[in-house]
């Protein structure tokens, strides 16, 4: 019997120790101002943290993302939203529900994914979870020392949303009604509107501090060829038509000969609709590809090339050269499509010319590719100017030192670095900084989760480092690859629909990771995970764990 309760007491304390005490994000620590918060919301599934174990407090949160949050936490039974969108049912939901007018976040998705405003935001949560709370105007508006700031219409809102303790504005008085709102701040909204529900004493949020900013990082912008024009390259920095540095981030083709139809302008657009700002169309070479059905590949690389402009995107031209180790094995073929194509793009600002892909083998810098990448930059420079062209190096596009010792003449030029996070780390970084530091400007064309054959892994981790690293120093990338191959470097599932959209079930491990980091680390837009309970039941789980606290 006394051998039995051991048994069983022992069961229950493995029971409890196997419950996560808190959520065990990498940038929310324990004492955060935000932890409890954070630890609550996401327990209960009304939001997500990233794939690569953050949960980015700092960052703004989305309109999309903090109506999401509302409707799972009351239970609303999502919409039909018009516009492809990940929460656009939700947003339909909400906006039927009138929990707020059509102006305020317009259905065809243009400010989905903008920061929400803070009045905004709390007119949502109070309509979705506090309905019936009301402020007297006299006592409430007495508080909030920028008042006249606030919108009308915001006004009965936030009144109730002071009164019941669901607010307490900055510690200097003010509500900033047109400021944004960090994921942190809105977890403790939500948690004190939960609170204010069951009768709980909410808790004050202290000052939040600022984003941890890296000393020296670089601030890029985003956006497609209709934002930003024309590039240039100046110093190291790939910058827009106005001189501002860019960030291009999106996802390779597989092989044309192989997996073109992932190239077509639905793959394309539902990349895009990730967040992605670029597309890079992979020419085999060999391996079947161009030197074996030369008009076919051209035919499906002008596809391909044409649809990512259609969607805006920024799209590398890419002379994938791999089999065939050197790229002066088929220069001649080079100079012809090149001209060619440099010709048909001469007045579009979205296409980057990739010559070389990957030398290998027996291939030096100054005997082959160094000769052939000034051909080549002759070649396109006689129709085209100033566009970007992108030259590899040997060594599978590793041997960045060797191009920053003894680099080509002319403007607009990039040198590819690539990586596969399984493969390479800390060693091929600290090149990139070498060569930034000798002014070589570097472009990661192509780089995979996995190991450098495509497949193994995935290394998710050592990904986020790499991707941490680039963005700091404004390094564009183009992840591998945009197929549903089954390997691991395949970014859709076997299956997916060649033309999107996806869900995020339809992505690879790979995949979520890469198209979560589009809009780079500080993320704006948390993608939703693949299951979650219904928004009552997570009401209901978020309420009852707010109960088991201790009250402050
Ligand atoms: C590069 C190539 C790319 C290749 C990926 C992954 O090659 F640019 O074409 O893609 O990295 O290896 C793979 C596909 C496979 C396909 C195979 C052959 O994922 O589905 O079967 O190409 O077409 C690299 C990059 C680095 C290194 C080696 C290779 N490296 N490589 O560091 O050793 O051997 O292809």
């Amino acid at each position: 019997m006394r051998k039995l309760l051991c048994v069983l007491l022992a069961a229950v304390c493995l029971a409890l120790t196997a419950l996560p005490a808190r959520a065990s994000f990498s940038d929310v620590a324990p004492g955060d101002w935000y932890e409890e918060a954070v630890t609550e919301l996401t327990r209960a599934g009304a939001l997500k943290g990233y794939p690569d174990g953050t949960f980015r407090p700092n960052a703004k949160i989305s309109a999309a993302e903090f109506v999401a949050v509302a409707v799972r936490l009351a239970g609303l039974p999502e919409g039909q939203g018009q516009a492809p969108h990940w929460a656009a049912n939700q947003l339909q939901g909400a906006l039927q529900a009138g929990w707020y007018d059509w102006d305020e976040i317009p259905p065809t998705g243009e400010t989905f994914d903008a920061p929400i405003s803070r009045q905004l935001a709390v007119k949502i949560l109070m309509k979705a979870l506090l309905p019936q709370a009301r402020g007297d105007y006299n006592t409430e508006s007495a508080k909030i020392k920028d008042f006249p700031a606030l919108d009308g219409r915001y006004y009965e809102a936030v009144l109730a949303a002071y009164a019941s303790g669901v607010v307490h504005g900055d510690p200097d008085g003010s509500f900033r009604p047109r400021g944004t709102l960090s994921r942190a701040e809105a977890c403790t909204l939500f948690q004190n509107a939960a609170r204010a529900q069951s009768g709980q004493p909410s808790v004050p949020s202290p000052e939040p501090s600022p984003a941890p900013t890296v000393p020296g990082a670089v601030q890029t912008r985003q956006g497609g060829a209709s934002q930003n024009g024309w590039l240039q390259v100046k110093g190291t920095q790939l910058c827009n038509a106005a001189g501002e540095p860019v960030s291009l981030r999106g996802m390779s083709s597989h092989g044309l000969q192989w997996y073109s139809q992932f190239t077509s302008s639905g793959a394309i657009a539902a990349t895009a609709e990730y967040g992605a700002n670029l597309f890079r169309v992979a020419m085999y070479t060999g391996e079947g590809g161009y030197l074996s059905r030369p008009a076919e590949m051209k035919a499906r690389a002008v596809a391909a090339v044409d649809a990512a402009i259609a969607n805006d995107l920024y799209v590398i031209l890419d002379w994938h050269i791999l089999s065939d180790g050197s790229p002066m094995a088929h220069a001649d073929e080079a100079a012809a499509f090149f001209a060619e194509m440099a010709q048909r793009y001469r007045d579009t600002p979205n296409v980057l010319y990739e010559i070389c892909n990957e030398p290998n083998g027996n291939v030096s810098w100054p005997g082959d590719v160094k000769p052939y990448a000034q051909r080549m930059i002759q070649t396109i420079r006689a129709a085209s100017p100033k566009a970007v062209i992108l030259i590899g190096s040997p060594t599978w596009s590793q041997d960045i030192h060797l191009a920053a010792a003894d680099p080509l003449d002319g403007e607009n030029l990039m040198y590819t670095l690539h990586f596969y996070a399984g493969t390479h780390g800390a060693e091929l970084r600290s090149r990139i900084d070498g060569a930034l530091a000798q002014g070589l400007p570097i472009f990661v064309s192509e780089w995979g989760t996995s190991r450098a054959d495509g497949s193994g892994g995935v290394f998710l981790e050592q990904a986020g480092v790499w991707l941490d690293f680039l963005e700091r120093r404004g390094i564009s990338w183009c992840g591998w690859s945009l197929c549903d191959k089954n390997e691991t470097s395949a970014a859709l599932r076997p299956g997916a629909s060649p033309d999107g959209p996806w869900g995020w079930e339809e992505l690879s491990e790979s995949g979520r990771f890469m198209f979560s980091r589009f809009r780079g680390g500080g993320g704006q837009q948390a993608v939703p995970g693949p299951e979650r309970p219904s928004g009552r039941k997570i009401f209901e789980i978020a309420l009852n764990f707010s109960k088991s606290l201790p009250n402050k």
